[in-house]
Order: structure tokens, then sequence, then C-alpha cells
């Protein structure tokens, strides 16, 4: 019998029983035989004459104490316990690693012939024994010995010697002046080529910027750079920070586990986030690069300079550097525009984990694998916590916030209620109710009734707090409600109440609240959660004229963007109902007549014209229903395409036509390829001549975002040319596994009965490998993610291809198959053929012989639920 894992709770938080000063590693590089001597000087805190190292997958050598072999520890598999030690001593430790045979990813392993390390959360105790833990706070002194041909030896802060030695290895020393905790400690050993620059701060410090990537890369290592030295300059602008090394790193890798790792000074990205040229990456894939390449560095404040007491706290450093990371991006590019896709990300992923089985605060308070907890949850509805305070206290007492906490905790662990305090403290304003947010799980639904008195001229809203049911001891969270009144020109009416002039954030406080505005001379259209100015859900009888008038006039590009997204629900939830009845589906002839004039706006951003006529998510219409009607929601999408296309070809032919793009990466040019795609997209449902040339020309452009977007159109269109077009993407491109990745998600929405033994067969093909997780994640992650169709397949064959992987994953990367589960999460969300289905999948699974602790929490919570 397996013992079950044991959960570790935030309300049993104890300070570290040592303190640790004087660190020095030496690593002796070698592929199966790595040795590790690690020297510290340990000082207890608390009345303990015992140590308890953590420690995993080490081979054990020698352990001394004050210089002489020690004998008095306990070894077992997570740690190493040591007895009847003074309070003071100096601790040596020697054990042997095999990064070759590491394929977790986690501690230190090879990826394609390089030596890198992943320590966060907690991957420093496969390298050495230590208290591996973020509050452990410690100077770094670092020795790396290699064979020469190894020509890059790395690691934090700043070298301090290097030279070669007798037998013909070579070594780098490396100290890091700043303490840190192990999760930030980083090691990578290779043969790279360096794209260099440098960086003035404002203060004159001259900083060394690097990129290593591999060799014959160096050509799309450029825009990593310009994006790196742009949040450099603009966390100076804006938040006032300032880089405090004197040389910054970034190393692009093939084989990681998620984007990318703040390590101090030497961050280790996956090579997606970092590689792009105009052939070999979309426009898409820019703006992620842009954004993660900001999100890393701006760690360096928030995360490495200030960190979390314990991972319980995670979202102090996750939700304040995503937020980070949006303002960057939105400071640089547009705002509506990131404003839009970050509300996407939380009604995509994070409501739906938010109602299932995996439910968590953003401060969780039991944890059996930390790994399981860098969320959508801690990081995006954390950055939407963070953004609400900015809401409530406005740019200026924010950063005065900002400021406080810099000042009270620069080189401290500390606690998410820390960085709340210095923001009530630094503004004055009481932040007590609001710090709700992190303790209460689920997404609040907030119920709108309205009501329009004639003859008083007044407009009345009322409004009323829903916890999820789940949660017995929900209570009324502090909720900034923004909103807005428009006449029917879409102009914004001045909000008073009680004779007072008001804002228009309404701060919710109580289950429920009504405001009776003033001197409204005709029923208003009301904007409700602007900007969504709340992680919730309203519930508001909206009417399609409403929406559309909002769609049509209002200033706030978000906000039409809210509206057209609402507007395709509401016609979707009717087209269910109307398939139930065997009625034909259509969308309406007002809601198209909007489009068509949306399509036609010449002062209007392309980019954003191509959110405004894009339909809602297969993910944000499922979290509508309670039972997800998969095969009803497939097909309506697939009819609302076409008629789309029919009804709106010319409008569609002309926005196509006039999206002029020069191949240029400039913001005009990105949003007339955006439109480009989209365009081309919906038209090709219906093909005529003009598309099929259309998409001939785009799929032999060299641009790779506008190649790629025909693919995808002739490919969801099934057009003639579709299988060609996919077949010489293959031919041309074996040489770039990032590019193919691509191809493998194309592959996985094949629809057709054909598409699981499709996806299984790719498992052979030369360029998939699934101990790579970008590999793994394009093909399968893709196929179920993207492919309601095939993978909810009623024979269970979509499901039992996931399970299958999953099982030879938990013995691979327990990391990697724990993120894939997902879709498994949320069984509950469908009907009763499908959840027994998916449960018989889950019940496999939860039956495999040494399943990882990844897998167990999370199957375990799914079969519980
Ligand atoms: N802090 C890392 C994530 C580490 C994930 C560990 N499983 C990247 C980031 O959020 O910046
Ligand atoms: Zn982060």
């Amino acid at each position: 019998m397996q013992t079950k894992p044991q959960a570790k709770y935030l309300k049993n938080y104890q300070i570290p029983s040592h303190t640790v000063s004087n660190f020095e590693l030496d690593v002796e590089l070698h592929p199966t035989e790595t040795k590790i001597k690690a020297k510290a000087t340990y000082q207890c805190n608390r009345e303990e004459a015992t140590l308890r190292l953590d420690g995993v997958d080490l081979q054990l050598n020698t352990v001394r104490v004050n210089g002489e072999d020690f004998k008095d520890y306990v070894q077992e598999p997570t740690s190493l316990t040591l007895s009847n030690l003074p309070e003071k001593f100096t601790l040596e430790i020697e054990n042997t690693i095999s990064p070759s045979t590491n394929t977790s990813l986690e501690g230190l392993y090879l990826s394609e012939g390089a030596y890198c390390t992943q320590c966060e959360a907690e991957g420093f105790r496969k390298i050495t024994y230590f208290l591996d833990r973020p509050d452990v706070l410690t100077d770094y002194l670092v020795t790396i010995t290699a064979e020469k041909n190894i020509t890059y030896l790395l690691s934090n802060g700043n070298k301090i010697s290097e030279g070669k030695l007798p037998d013909g290895r070579h070594y780098t020393k490396w100290q890091d002046p700043h303490k840190k905790p192990s999760y930030l400690f980083a090691l990578v050993a290779g043969d790279f080529d360096v794209l260099r620059d440098k960086f003035t701060t404002r203060s004159g410090r001259e900083v060394d910027l690097e990129i290593f990537v591999d060799k014959g890369n160096l050509s799309k290592a450029p825009h990593a750079m310009t994006s790196l030295i742009n949040a450099m300059k603009w966390d100076e602008a804006r938040f006032n920070l300032e880089y405090d090394l004197d040389i910054y790193m970034i190393v692009a890798v093939d084989f990681f586990n998620m984007g990318a790792m703040e390590n101090k000074g030497l961050n280790v990205f996956n090579s997606a986030c970092v590689l792009a040229n105009q052939q070999t990456a979309t426009d898409r894939d820019y703006h992620t690069i842009e954004s993660i390449v900001g999100h890393e560095y701006f760690h360096n404040w928030t995360g490495n300079r200030v960190t979390c007491r314990d991972w319980f706290q995670l979202s102090l450093k996750e939700g304040l550097t995503v937020f980070r990371d949006q303002e960057f991006s939105s400071d640089l590019g547009s705002r509506a525009l990131n404003r839009i896709d970050a509300v996407m990300a939380m009604r995509t992923h994070q409501f739906a984990e938010d109602s299932g089985p995996m439910a968590h605060p953003i401060r969780p308070e039991k944890v059996i694998e930390m790994n399981n907890f860098y969320t959508v949850t801690v990081y995006n509805k954390g950055a939407e916590v963070i953004r609400m305070m900015h809401t409530l206290l406005g740019e200026e007492n924010f950063q005065k916030g900002m400021q406080l906490y810099f000042q009270r905790h620069d080189g401290q662990a500390v606690t998410c209620d820390d960085f709340v305090s210095a923001m009530n403290d630094a503004s004055g304003k009481c932040l007590n109710q609001f710090k709700l947010w992190y303790s209460q799980f689920g997404t609040p639904k907030i119920k709108v009734e309205t009501e329009y008195k004639q003859n008083e001229q007044k407009f009345v809203l009322k409004l009323e707090q829903i916890h999820a049911a789940s949660d017995p001891v929900a209570q009324p969270l502090h909720i900034p409600f923004a909103i807005e009144l428009l006449d029917e020109e879409g102009n914004s009416l001045p909000l008073s109440i009680n004779g007072h002039s008001v804002g228009s954030v309404l701060e919710l406080t109580e289950h429920t609240a009504s405001y009776e505005f003033e001197n409204i001379c005709k029923r208003p259209i009301p904007v409700l959660l602007e900007n969504f100015s709340a992680p919730c859900i309203v519930e508001y009888d909206y009417h399609l004229t409403d929406l559309l008038d909002i769609l049509k006039h209002a200033s706030s590009d978000y906000s039409r963007w809210e509206a057209a997204q609402r507007a395709f629900i509401l016609e979707i939830k009717s087209a269910v109902c109307s398939l139930e009845q065997q009625k034909q589906v259509n969308i309406s002839e007002e809601l198209l007549n909007v489009l068509a004039s949306v399509l036609k706006e010449e002062n209007t951003d392309k980019a954003l014209i191509s959110e405004l006529i894009r339909l809602p998510n297969f993910d944000t219409v499922s979290a509508e229903f309670d039972c997800i009607p998969v095969t009803e929601l497939v097909a309506i999408f697939k009819q609302f395409e076409q008629q789309i296309a029919a009804e709106l070809n010319s409008e569609l032919k002309a926005a196509y036509v006039n999206s002029i793009e020069n191949g240029e990466v400039s913001a005009a040019a990105v949003a007339a390829r955006s439109l480009k795609s989209i365009t081309l997209y919906y038209l090709a449902q219906t093909p005529d001549s003009d598309v099929s040339s259309w998409l001939e020309s785009n799929s032999t452009q060299e641009n790779m975002t506008l190649k790629l977007a025909a693919l995808k159109a002739a490919k969801s269109a099934d057009h003639s040319s579709a299988e060609q077009l996919i077949t010489e993407f293959d031919a041309n491109w074996r040489h770039d596994p990032l590019v193919m990745d691509k191809w493998f998600a194309l592959q996985a929405c094949t629809n057709n009965d054909g598409a699981v033994e499709l996806v299984k067969s790719l498992y052979d093909h030369p360029c998939f490998d699934k101990s790579n997780p970008n590999r793994v994640r394009a093909l399968v992650g893709q196929f179920t993610r993207s492919n309601p169709a095939q993978f909810h397949r009623l024979d269970g064959k979509g499901y039992e291809l996931l399970a299958d992987l999953l099982i030879e994953l938990n013995d691979i990367n327990p990391q990697n198959a724990s993120r894939m589960v997902t879709p498994f999460m949320s069984w509950q969300r469908y009907d009763q053929q499908r959840q027994s289905l998916i449960k018989t999948q889950l019940k496999r699974i939860a039956a495999i012989e040494n399943l990882s602790d990844d897998l167990f929490e999370k199957v375990d919570k799914a079969l519980n639920a």
C-alpha cells in the first residue's frame, strides 16, 4: 500500500529552526555523477539541537560538522535529520546527483546538452540537503567545474574568478551580493551563442545584458533584448525601481516546465519565450515574449528583493508581478486590448478553476504539492486583487504603498498581509474587509436589478453579492463595482446621489446595496462592472438592444468588447434552446448589422475590430451552463461562423483587403494582420475563388502570423488546399522544433473522427518527444483544450488518450502530468455519460503504482468532489 501524501497547512507555519550564512556551493558537473559540496554556518533560532534538512533523490557521501566526520544523522527519502548539534556550527555535506536521468526538469538537469536548474518551488533539495524554504535567506558563493568544451559556466551574481585546472577542466566562481532563498539559485552550463547589450540605470550603474541561446539562434534574440531594455526603463519610470547588479543574464533552454524563472541575475527561460523572428514567430508570440521578459525582470523587486515567507504567500510575488507585467504591456501597447486579454484569461481558465475541485483562495491554506498551486487563481486572480487595490487607492496612493512596502520589507521574506498593510498605511484607506479576497475562494456573483423611475427622473441600481454555495462561511467582500450610465448615443451621464456627484466606482461592502442616481431624464443604458473592476460574474438580464447600443456607441473600447461578447453569448444561449426544440439556429439580424458597421469603422484600431467581431471562446461560453452542452455548442459555433461568413461577406472582404500591412512589427502592422487573420478565418467557411487565392497567397508568406492564419482558416473549414499546406509546412520546418509546435497544435484541431488516431500517430513524428513539455502541450494540450468535439467523443477515446499520456508522464515529468490533467478536473460539468467516462479514466490514474504527489492531489480532489 502506498502511503497517502501529507498536506501542509498555512496555520502550522513556524520560523525556521536555523539561520544559514556563508554558504559555499561547489558543483563538479558530470552527466551522471555530478558532485556537490555544500558548506555553511548554521545558527540555531530555537531551543533545538536537531536540524532537519530537505533532500530528494540525493546520494549522500559525507557529513562533517565543524570539520569532523559526523554520524549522528537519520537519512529518509526526503530529509536528513542531524541530532546533538551545537548552537552554531559549520556543516559540510557532499553528495552526488545524476542530471542526465532527471526528466522531472526540477533540480539540476540536462536540456539538449546544456546543464540547467529549476529550483522554485522546492527543487533545490534535488541538488543538495538544505533548509529549502523561501524564508531562509543566505549569501551564496558558487564554484562550477566542468570539461572545457562546456564553454559557459554561469550562476547568480557576479563572476569573481575563473580559470583552468591542471586536468584540463575549467571553473568559474560566482558571488551574489544579495542574500536569497534557495528557490532563486541558478546554475547553467553549456555552449551557447550570446547576444550582448548594455543598460545604464537612472543612477548611472552600467549593466551588462546577455542573452544565451542555442548555437545558430542569435538572430532570434533581439526582440527579447529590446523587451528587457524596455522593462528596465519602464520599472524606473512607473515604479521608481532600478536594477541592482552589474549583470543581467537570460538563458533560453528547450526543456522547461513553464515559461521562465526569475533566478537572481540569471533568468532561465523556455526557448519558446525568448526566440522570435518574423519567419518563425507570430505577433502573439512577440507579445508573450515581451510580457514574460518583463514579468521575470519585475520579479527582481517583487519577489527577489522582497520575497515570500512561505509558499502559501505565493500570490504576494506572483499576483503583484502579473499586475506589473500587465501594466507594462498596457503602457507600451494598447490598454484596452491588454485588458481584454487579461479578462479572457480569467473567464477561460480561472472561473473554471474556481468552480471545480481545485478551487482555492489566492492564498491557499492547504497544499500537498506546491507546484500544483502555480495556478491561474494565484497568478491571474491574484493580479486582479492587486488591480482592485489600485482602483480603490488610485495610482498615486498605490505607488506610495509600493514605496512603503519596500521601505519596510526590502531584504525580507514576508506575507500578503504585510503587503496590504503597506497599502493601507500609505493611503489611509482601510483595507480590513478587503483582505478577505486573500482567504475566500470562488467567483462572486453580483446580481443586478435596475429600475427607471420616470416621474422622479431616477435610476435605481440594486446589487447583491452571492458567494459559492460550497463555502458556508463566506462573508461579503469589499468589491469595487465600476459603472457607467449611457444615453442612446453613448454619452456618459453624470452620476449623482443625494445631491452629490459620485465617481464611477461604487464600493459594495454589504450583501446588498441600492443606489439611486438622480437627474436621469431618460431610461439610461447601464454599463456594469466596467473594465472588469472586480473578478466577479455579473448576473443581469440585458436586452440585446442595450448591448448593441453599447457596442455601437460606448467610448470605452473595453465596454464595447464586453457588450459584443455578451451579445454573442445571448445568441448562443438562445441557439441552444432552439436546437433542443429542433428549430433553426441563427444569429439575429440586429447583431449582424452592428457587426457589419463595426467592420466598416475607419478610425477604430483594427486590432480592436478583430476582437469585436470574434466569437467568445468555447470555455467562456461553457461557463454559462451548469451542464455544458458540448455537441450543441460545437454545432452552433460552426453554424454561426458560416452565417457570419455568408451574411457579412462583402464587409469581411473589404476589411480583409483594406488591412494593409508591411511585414513590420509596428502596432499598426500587427493590428492589420490581426484583422486579416480573423476575416480570412470567417471567409474560409464559405470559400469562393477570391478566398482560395488569399489562402494560397498567405500560406506562402514569409510572415508566420499570416502563414499560420491561412493554415488555420483552411484547416478549420476543411478547405481543399488544407492537407497540402500542412504537408508542406511539416517538410519546411522540421529543423525548428518551436515552429513545429505550431504544426502539432494545428494537427490537434483536426475535426474528424480520425483525430485521436492522428494525435497518437504523431507521437512517432521525428520532432515529437514526450519528455519535452512544449511538444506535449502543443499536441495533446491543444487537443484537449481546443478540439472539444473530438476530446469529448462519446466513445471515450479522447479521454482515454489523455489518461494514457498522463500515466506515462507520471514517471517522466509529474509536474507536466499534473498540468495536463486540468481538463478532467471539471468532469462534473458534463452530462452523465461523459461524467462516467471521465471518472473511469480518473480512477485508472488513481490506481497506478508510484502515483506522484502532483497527480495524486488533483485526481484525489476530483474523485472526491
Ligand atoms: N516563478 C516562476 C514559476 C515557478 C513555477 C514552479 N513550478 C516563474 C514566474 O512566475 O515568474
Ligand atoms: Zn512570476
